[in-house]
């Protein structure tokens, strides 16, 4: 219990009075939404006591602070989990039943806010409740967009993008804060003129189009410290007033033009996850969020500070990827053109207060911007850019000499392209990869001349996840399993959850968390009933594959292997086989078309397998609509294989994986991004992994490639299942899947023949299938691996990773309210 609201009298009172005065209606007459909203005003109200205090103390104890810079905050629901961070859960849901409400029907009220794609937002998401978990002052930087990431509706088995208007009711939890609004500007020219004050000359950009930033705070609870910190997403308004009053009094175009670029600046979240689309106007936000971002933290640094030479000991600025890498030259721009600094001065505190983590070595992924583009929309950023290209050319020319090879490699700025992770390295202070194995291809591969040149800099930092919400509140069976056996520490310090080591012999601690996963599985087989209208098996094994949809990270071999045992089964009806549930959720990008065919193909299979009353039920295929966070909890607690097979070297880290091993889900994959140290945690004898070797891949992709049609044409089963995609088996139309087809056997273009590997690590992931069948079928040997992997995620909390990154880059201060 933190405070009186949350005494069960009070809390009952307090949502009576918020539903009158916000709607006028007594609590019967209020509808679950109006519920809703009522109850989170009542939750806001404490929250926003310990936000002020937290606000006070940092203000008194003046700690340093991380600027997470982020196009993407994949949030999640905020109810729950404030509840949960409150430990506030459980009398809350006591206080509404005795009202006569469900909590968990009021939760479903509230829309996902969704601002991010997947894996890099919500790791995103994930850190910032461990930064106010573990008592560290920051803020989360973002956009607010209008439009998150897009509902998907499934029709005929087709992908249908909904917009997904997430602020239409109001969202509760935010603040509009407008008196701290920015100015950000584009386009336009720069002129140099002379200043005599300084006896120097400056540069001023003129004609430019102007926006009014406005900052929405949310709050981000820490668990159970009183720490409330800022997630700051900005909204974009015309700035009308002052263009009236200006020197283009009258322009009424340009006033237009205002408006409209206002508007669409923050409109939506572009749909791409590991895909760069080149667009003007996602430079455009990047630039928008970024450059207000930067403003208020050196505002607020100047508030109490004289010297903004030394901003690098109160503040540091961590860039999420390479958008919001345009934060080194706008911080440049604002220290030299604003606070008066020189170039070496405002380089020497820029390069002590930017970081890059890199997520990808996916070519598609990499932000190159034309010159033209970047030049036009931000002259003197790209002035800025040319300045710090030349001296690091420069550089490069004193540390190779005559080596013409090396500056084409490293040059910001080459063949008509800025190249923002060249920036972001060049200036970062700390360059980080998201996992071990993906750090290790960074220095020796992607990144390997910046390595030799600036070993130094790179470091790794292994991806984490929240047990706070992927446990204690995603699995709240699971979760109080864990605290009546070892206690309650594993909220705060995962690494405890090891204690649990000692059951996994025990049969009867073997048959309750098995009963607790079967428990798990009757609440998502409801959901899909619900939802789909399929009846899946809870006895069955639930067999998951949830993630976005892209070919690296490959739910084409999932469900090839899905029509191999189709094939099988029918083929041998007698053969043993235990019941299996395929389980699919992905989103593909709007406009990825193969991705959305294979969307068609899942579904196609699973009509076919589904109706299928000669195979009695024992292999069913479910392709749940529009994946996201709230069902994402729901999913990892009934799984029993999380299915993390991409190409080895392909998939940075992965963090999906870690929450099906907390939730008690041997993995079943390749050795890829995390998936590689979560074996060395949990051992090799408890998970399944199968396929060929980031290095033997690599070394493929170095020497042309290797050549799919000597097994399709050595291995009967194979080609029989890639025939089925184009002999009407799951389609009438033949022509259907000829592209999916085509793609793992004809090079295209630039586009090597099954260029992700897929027939070539075929057989070898049917027989780690396999072996998952014959393991669960060994119910005690099963629920011994179920909870080892439980048991040995420790390592995986965010916790751990945010306190790695606080240690070796930001070097916070911690921070305690009384
Ligand atoms: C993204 O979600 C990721 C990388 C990237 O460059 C862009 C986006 Cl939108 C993902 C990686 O694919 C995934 O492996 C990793 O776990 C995640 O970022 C968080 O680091």
């Amino acid at each position: 219990m933190i405070d009186k609201q949350f005494k069960k009298e009070a809390f009952k009172e307090s949502v009576k009075e918020n539903v009158k005065f916000l709607y006028r209606k007594k609590l019967e007459e209020a509808t679950q939404e109006q519920i809703f909203q009522a109850v989170c005003y009542t939750v806001k109200d404490v929250i926003i006591d310990n936000w002020l205090e937290t606000q006070n103390a940092y203000k008194e104890q003046d700690p340093k602070t991380v600027y997470y810079m982020s196009m993407e905050f994949l949030m999640g629901r905020a109810l729950g989990n404030n509840l949960i961070n409150l430990t506030a859960y459980k009398e809350v849901k006591e206080a509404l039943d005795e009202l006569g409400l469900d909590l968990n029907v009021i939760e479903d009220q509230e829309p996902d806010p969704a601002l991010g794609n997947g894996g890099l937002g919500r790791l995103a998401a994930c850190f910032l409740d461990s930064l106010a978990t573990l008592n560290y002052s920051a803020y989360g930087c973002g956009i607010r967009y209008r439009y998150g990431m897009f509902k998907q509706q499934i029709k005929d088995g087709y992908q249908i993008e909904v917009p997904d208007n997430w602020l239409k009711n109001g969202y509760p939890f935010e603040l509009r804060r407008p008196e701290y609004a920015k100015e950000v500007h584009f386009g336009g020219y720069v002129d140099v003129e002379y200043d005599p004050a300084t006896g120097s000359n400056k540069f001023v950009h003129k004609g430019y189009q102007a926006v009014k930033a406005v900052p929405f705070d949310m709050p981000i609870v820490g668990y159970n410290n009183k720490i409330v910190n800022t997630l700051r997403i900005w909204d974009a308004e015309p700035i009308v007033d002052f263009e009236l009053d200006s020197f283009d009094k009258g322009d009424y175009k340009k006033a237009v033009e205002q408006e409209n670029l206002a508007r669409n600046i923050v409109e939506v979240l572009y749909p791409n996850d590991n895909h760069m689309a080149g667009k003007e106007l996602r430079l455009k936000q990047q630039y928008f969020f970024v450059s207000a971002s930067l403003q208020a933290a050196i505002a607020k640094y100047k508030k109490n500070h004289k010297d903004i030479m030394k901003l690098h000991e109160k503040v540091t600025f961590q860039m999420n990827d390479t958008h919001p890498t345009v934060a080194v030259a706008e911080l440049m721009r604002i220290l030299m053109d604003e606070e008066g600094l020189g170039w070496d001065d405002a380089w020497s505190v820029t390069t002590k207060c930017v970081a890059y983590t890199n997520h990808t070595i996916m070519a598609e992924a990499l932000e190159k911007w034309p010159v033209e583009l970047f030049s036009r929309l931000l002259p003197r950023v790209y002035q800025i850019i040319e300045e710090i290209n030349r001296r690091f050319v420069l550089e490069i020319q004193e540390k190779y000499p005559g080596n013409y090879d090396k500056i084409k490699k490293m040059a910001i700025l080459y063949d008509g392209q800025v190249k923002m992770a060249h920036l972001a390295i060049v200036a970062g202070y700390s360059v980080n990869g998201v996992a071990k194995l993906h750090t290790e291809i960074l220095k020796k591969q992607e990144l390997k001349d910046f390595y030799e040149m600036m070993p130094e800099k790179f470091n790794n930092k292994t991806n984490g996840i929240t047990q706070r919400r992927f446990l204690l509140h995603g699995n709240q069976l699971l979760a109080d399993w864990v605290t009546d056996h070892i206690g309650p520490e594993w909220i705060t310090d995962l690494s405890q959850i090891s204690k649990l080591k000692v059951y996994v012999d025990d049969e009867k601690a073997q048959q309750e968390f098995m009963n607790i996963k079967y428990q798990n599985k009757v609440r998502l087989a409801k959901y899909i009933l619900e939802h789909n209208g399929v009846e899946v098996n809870p006895r069955s094994i639930f067999d998951v594959q949830v993630k976005r949809l892209h070919e690296y990270k490959r739910q084409l071999l999932n469900i090839l292997h899905v029509i191999y045992l189709y094939d099988q089964i029918k083929k041998h009806p007698e053969m043993d086989f235990y019941p299996r549930t395929f389980i699919f959720g992905a989103k593909a990008s709007a406009g990825y078309a193969r991705a959305k065919k294979i969307i068609k193909l899942i579904n196609s299979v699973a009509d076919v397998v589904n109706n299928d009353a000669s195979i009695e039920g024992k292999l069913k295929v479910v392709f749940i609509e529009n994946y996201r966070v709230s069902n994402a909890e729901m999913i990892f607690a009934a799984a029993d294989v999380s299915e993390q097979i991409s190409t080895a070297s392909k998939e940075a880290s992965g963090t999906g994986n870690m929450k099906f091993m907390l939730n008690g889900a041997p993995t079943l994959g390749t050795m890829d991004g995390a998936n590689v140290e979560i074996v060395d945690e949990v051992g090799k004898e408890n998970a399944f992994i199968f396929g060929l070797s980031a290095d033997e891949v690599i070394n493929y992709e170095n020497n042309g490639g290797y050549d799919p049609r000597v097994i399709y044409n050595t291995d009967d089963e194979i080609r029989q299942v890639l025939t089925e995609l184009v002999n009407g088996t799951f389609s009438s139309d033949t022509e259907l899947f000829r592209d999916l087809y085509n793609s793992l056997l004809n090079q295209n273009g630039g586009e090597r023949a099954d260029q992700y590997f897929i027939l070539a690590d075929f057989r070898s992931y049917a027989a780690a299938q396999k072996k998952v069948e014959e393991a669960y079928k060994d119910e005690k040997g099963w629920a011994r691996m179920a909870m080892l992997n439980t048991a040995c995620a420790g390592k995986f909390t965010s916790d751990r990773t945010i306190q790695e990154y606080v240690d070796d880059i930001w070097h916070l201060d911690k921070v305690y309210i009384k």
